[in-house]
């Protein structure tokens, strides 16, 4: 039995779950996750290391699918429930599933895929206790989960972890930031990325901590469970903590008192995926009394550095290696670079995945020597701290804790028929970290509005990556060989401020 669940069957009669229907113990969890894993294996079609896709609010459900799936010996595939009807199917394609199992809510979205692309449609109410008995369990080096990522190199790619890379993932921060029983955690964060699947809820789980999910983050609705719920933890991106802020500047003295004292009694809040402005956590200290415990990761490496949970925490830095990770700064070369320097950061060590899914040339190139090469570069200072300076790659953008690709925007800009040429940049904000801003030659005679392209753009791409500033450009700046100097149009968004 995968380690995961053996943590379950710990604390069985503790509570793991509350969501919008209910709360759910981890007894329930186990035997719910088990019925999932044996009616998958009944399946005529399936096979150990199958892919099996799900699109589920964050939930029970969500969660006894993923254990389910992983029990079964499938490879995990969560979808983003929010994406348009093109990137989901380009996710089913590019994953080569046979199955996609929805919860009621996206049922109707999933049949509506189910003509675009072969597949069978499950609906998890219909999944029935058929035989509790396994025909064969997953090895701790089966593949097990598959998360799409984007990357400099336009579509997104899926990252395919084992048991034992999230295994140590997991273990990595249960003993970082001393996870236990007791903890309780109110989860807001999207559920087709590392961070929310995990640093909250897989770790809750291995815990015996309880998860509460929120399906939508709201500012007003999270202060009132922080109110109501008295939880030890919370972790999110740094676009969260500013709306945050946002929410209790404008609440009346009675609830900000009640909000601070809320927060001042919880035990650790994380912050990570994007850098944290000091302004932010600064004003979150004044509120709260926490030290933002700013940490540093990636969909392929899991966490990597962290600041301390006891000791000091640096402002503007992500801190020291976790434990059981293995991080060099290097140089063009290859060559660790001297103390103080700046160079990219390479990692090495259990959590770090096994590959990019069908992409041998793309997985060959991310490692150098066994070591995984981020495309971050950094700074290390006197006592061994971190700083995040900026990424290799002008085409990568990171916007309220999601990366985007660029390059995969002006891909789908250019099939726009008013557009003849765009370069898309990322423009720094201090509440979304950066905003999506395209610059866009026309054909003559053609126009285009920001709100027109928006509208547009809603079918084909995830919210977040639609672009929020447009600037209609005569010529798009060119360096002698003709390629769009990506740092002068960023140039031209700050000029026409
Ligand atoms: C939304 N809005 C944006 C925007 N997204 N504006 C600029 N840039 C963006 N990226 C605007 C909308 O247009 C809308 O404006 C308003 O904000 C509210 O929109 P929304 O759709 O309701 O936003 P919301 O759902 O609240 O999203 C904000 C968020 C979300 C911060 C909750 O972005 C989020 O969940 N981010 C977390 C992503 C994450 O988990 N990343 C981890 C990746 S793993 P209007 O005018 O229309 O009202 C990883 C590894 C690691 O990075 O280290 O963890
Ligand atoms: P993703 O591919 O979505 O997993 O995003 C990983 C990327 O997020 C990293 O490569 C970094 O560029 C960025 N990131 C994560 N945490 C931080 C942080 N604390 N500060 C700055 N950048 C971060």
């Amino acid at each position: 039995m995968i380690s995961i669940l053996q943590q379950a069957q710990k604390n069985s009669q503790n509570t793991a779950i509350i969501d919008a229907t209910g709360s759910y113990t981890y007894q329930q969890l186990l035997t719910k996750s088990l019925q999932i894993a044996s009616y998958l294996q009944h399946q005529a079609s399936f096979q150990q290391g199958d892919r099996v896709n799900f699109l589920a609010q964050p939930s029970f459900a969500y969660t006894t699918l993923l254990l389910g799936i992983w029990q079964a010996g499938g490879i995990a595939v969560p979808m983003c429930i929010t994406h348009p009807t093109a990137e989901l199917q380009y996710v089913l394609e590019d994953t080569g599933c046979k199955v996609l199992i929805t919860d009621k809510q996206y049922y109707v979205k999933a049949k509506a895929l189910a003509e675009q692309v072969d597949i069978q449609i499950i609906q998890y109410d219909a999944i029935e206790n058929i035989n509790t008995s396994l025909a064969f369990q997953p090895s701790s080096d089966g593949n097990a989960l598959m998360i799409y990522t984007s990357g400099t190199t336009g579509k997104p790619k899926g990252v395919v972890t084992t048991h034992r890379n999230i295994e140590s993932q997991i273990k990595t921060l249960v003993e970082a930031w001393r996870w236990s029983k007791e903890d309780s955690i109110l989860h807001v964060l999207p559920l087709h990325h590392v961070h929310g699947i995990i640093n909250v809820l897989a770790c809750a789980l291995w815990s015996g901590a309880r998860c509460d999910f929120l399906t939508k983050f709201e500012a007003k609705t999270v202060w009132q469970l922080f109110i109501d719920r008295a939880y030890s933890l919370f972790m999110a991106v740094p676009t969260i903590y500013s709306r945050l802020i946002q929410e209790y500047e404008q609440s009346d003295n009675y609830v900000q008192q009640q909000m601070r004292k809320a927060t001042q009694a919880m035990r650790l809040m994380v912050s990570g995926s994007a850098a944290l402005p000091v302004t932010v956590l600064e004003k979150w200290e004044n509120i709260t009394s926490h030290t933002l415990l700013e940490r540093y990761g990636m969909t392929e490496i899991g966490m990597a550095l962290s600041n301390p949970y006891i000791g000091k925490r640096v402002a503007g830095y992500v801190g020291l290696p976790l434990p059981g990770v293995a991080i060099k700064l290097v140089d063009e070369q290859g060559d660790e670079v001297a103390q103080g320097e700046p160079g990219e950061i390479i990692v090495k060590g259990d959590s770090i995945f096994k590959e990019y899914w069908q992409r041998e040339e793309a997985t060959q190139n991310a490692f150098m020597q066994g070591w995984f090469k981020t495309g971050d570069i950094a700074q290390v200072n006197e006592e061994g701290y971190f700083k995040i300076l900026g990424r290799q790659s002008v085409d990568i953008i990171k916007t309220g804790g999601y990366k985007v690709s660029a390059l995969e925007i002006e891909e789908v800009l250019r099939t726009h028929p008013a557009i003849k040429e765009c370069a898309v940049v990322g423009i720094e904000n201090e509440e979304w970290g950066e905003v999506v801003s395209a610059a866009i030659q026309l054909h003559t005679q053609a126009s285009l509005s920001l709100s027109q392209l928006r509208d547009w753009a809603k079918t084909l791409l995830a919210a977040y990556k639609i672009p929020r500033n447009l600037l209609i450009v005569e010529e798009l700046p060119r360096n002698a060989m003709g390629k769009i100097v990506k740092p002068s149009v960023k140039y031209l968004f700050q000029e026409n401020k």
